[in-house]
């Protein structure tokens, strides 16, 4: 029987040898939050009344049997997975995940939709993070902030303010900060004669959201770009130039950049652009994902990037300027499994990030010792740190290895497979 408390004693000599303190980096990885997408359980549908199919440019694939179809299943899935993350975590909640007993559109939901949510998290003692759902609606499919048509756009400021509103309200009940992300699909297929229009008409939109929220509190705004979507693949009027330009003008606390791992051009890497970010600004929301050739939103890896940036956010010293959320969507393998396997190499990737000498780094590259500098960054790659996740997963609950496997195998078997 493997004893993670003798892995725990070796990692401790090794890191000790470079004055590392594992049980500091144990409990800055356990106590960062990680806000969790309720969107992995169920494939981006949500729970309106008249759900249609997702749109937006975005795409699940795959047909794995179990996803939850009610919001109990979902928070009965999302309890299962949790289960087996260990550390501090939210739950990040989408517009369309709304429990009203009849239809309720977009620019009509109250807090009181959301009050059973709300309920779980206080019970749970989580905070709540949210998404106004700028897709997936019959008006959102020629742009919604950004659209021509006035009507249009006012429905989805409205849903904007409306969106605020309920994240006020998480706040009040959870007393959390609530972290809402406000990402549109609006784009076009071909490079638009206007391009200037759709743009500053989403300025504008974003400027009526928050004038008419201004009395809110408790809420950070994240403004996500992205390069293309499917079916838009020439033309993003939330560009990542749209989005910085205008988080930077707005210049209020509340309104920060949100970075996807998944949202820019191949050769592009979110870690080369936080340092960037935080030049200019103090908070920072991240979507950690995983594309594949494109934003295929695959579940987080433990790779290189992934890694990267967890680095770059404990050496600026910045993790506790960064609201950290997993955004991806695998429908072809047991979501319960996607969420474990996503959240807990996000944390991982943390705590690896945590277990290397920094200061010791600093000082040898501001002494200009780069072949030094090159030979720690090289080392700690392939340093012990399973043996301290091991341990701390233990230590949490949340089981070493692969032992949250079995228990996943079991409920798929006992509660997933009898959905049909
Ligand atoms: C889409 C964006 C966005 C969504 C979620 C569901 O490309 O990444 O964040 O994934 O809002
Ligand atoms: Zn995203």
């Amino acid at each position: 029987m493997y004893d993670v408390n003798k892995g725990y004693e070796l990692a401790k000599e090794f890191y000790g040898q470079y004055g590392v303190d594992v049980d500091q980096a144990i409990s800055v990885a356990d106590s960062t939050p990680l806000s969790m997408h309720c969107w992995q359980g169920d494939d981006v549908i949500g729970f309106e009344k008249e759900a249609g199919a997702l749109t937006g440019g975005i795409q699940t694939t795959g047909n794995y049997p179990g996803k939850a179809r009610t919001a109990e299943e979902l928070r009965a899935d999302i309890e299962q997975a949790m289960r087996y993350i260990p550390g501090e975590l939210k739950l990040n909640l989408h517009a369309s995940y709304q429990e009203a007993d009849s239809f309720v559109d977009r620019d009509a939901i109250e807090p009181k939709h959301f009050e059973k949510w709300a309920d779980w998290a206080v019970e749970k003692g989580i905070g709540l993070d949210f998404n106004p759902t700028y897709f997936s609606h019959p008006l959102s499919e020629n742009g919604t902030l950004s659209s021509a048509d006035e009507n249009v756009r006012k429905f989805w400021i409205e849903h904007g303010i409306r969106c605020r509103r309920i994240g006020q309200y998480f706040y009040e009940r959870t007393g959390k900060v609530c972290a809402i992300n406000h990402w549109t699909p609006d784009g076009d297929k071909e490079v638009p004669v206007d391009t200037l229009g759709p743009r500053m008409r989403l300025k504008d939109s974003y400027d009526q959201v928050f004038e008419a929220t201004k009395d809110v509190t408790g809420v950070v705004d994240g403004i996500e770009s992205k390069v293309f979507g499917i079916g838009a693949e020439s033309f993003t009027a939330g560009s990542h130039e749209f989005c910085m330009g205008y988080v930077m003008k707005a210049n209020k606390d509340h309104i920060i950049m949100t970075l996807d791992t998944g949202h820019y051009h191949p050769t592009e890497v979110v870690s080369a652009k936080l340092a960037s970010v935080f030049t200019f600004s103090d908070r920072v929301l991240l979507h950690v994902s995983r594309p594949v050739r494109w934003d295929s939103d695959h579940v987080v890896s433990f790779d290189d990037e992934t890694r990267a940036i967890m680095e770059e956010l404990v050496r600026m010293d910045k993790l506790s300027k960064t609201f950290i959320a997993t955004d991806f969507f695998d429908a072809s393998i047991n979501r319960i499994a996607a969420w474990t396997i996503g959240l807990r190499n996000t944390r991982k990737a943390i705590l690896a990030a945590l277990l290397q000498p920094v200061s010791q780094m600093k000082e040898l590259e501001a002494s200009g010792d780069v072949s030094a500098r090159l030979a720690f960054k090289e080392e700690f790659k392939a340093a012990p740190f399973a043996l301290v996740w091991d341990y701390y997963c233990e230590q949490k609950g949340a089981g070493k290895g692969l032992e949250w496997l079995a228990n996943v195998r079991d409920y798929e078997k006992d509660v997933l497979s009898k959905r049909v």
